[in-house]
């Protein structure tokens, strides 16, 4: 495989790691969320947002994230991140990159 399909793969592994803690094994529940943030996420999130960002997320407010409902958080942090790479850097023929959430070092997480 691509080091791309590795790394969607890599998406998919990683919510059933917390998806099958507890409850229903194919969704995320909010503590299986808060867990599944502050550990593979702790660059990219910001803490005091993750009730807020579940809530956003479950767009059938049943307090499960489906793996359908988290990736809409995974494509909007890729797409944060690349907007971050572009903070003064352009987007033309000498198209170049700062550094994204992860390098950037946004926020500490939160434990
Ligand atoms: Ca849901
Ligand atoms: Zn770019």
């Amino acid at each position: 495989m691509s080091l791309l399909e590795r790394s969607l793969e890599t998406i998919i592994d990683t919510f059933h790691q917390y998806s099958t803690k507890a409850g229903h094994p194919d969704t995320l529940n909010k503590r299986e969320f808060r867990a599944l943030a502050k550990t593979e996420l702790p660059n990219f999130l910001k803490c005091g947002d993750i009730n807020d960002i579940m809530e956003d997320l479950d767009t059938n407010q049943d307090q499960q994230l489906s793996f359908e409902e988290v990736s809409m958080l995974f494509a909007r942090l890729t797409n944060a991140s690349h907007e971050k790479m572009h903070e003064g850097h352009h987007r033309g023929h000498d198209h170049s990159h700062g550094p994204g959430l992860g390098e950037g070092g946004q926020s500490k997480g939160c434990h």
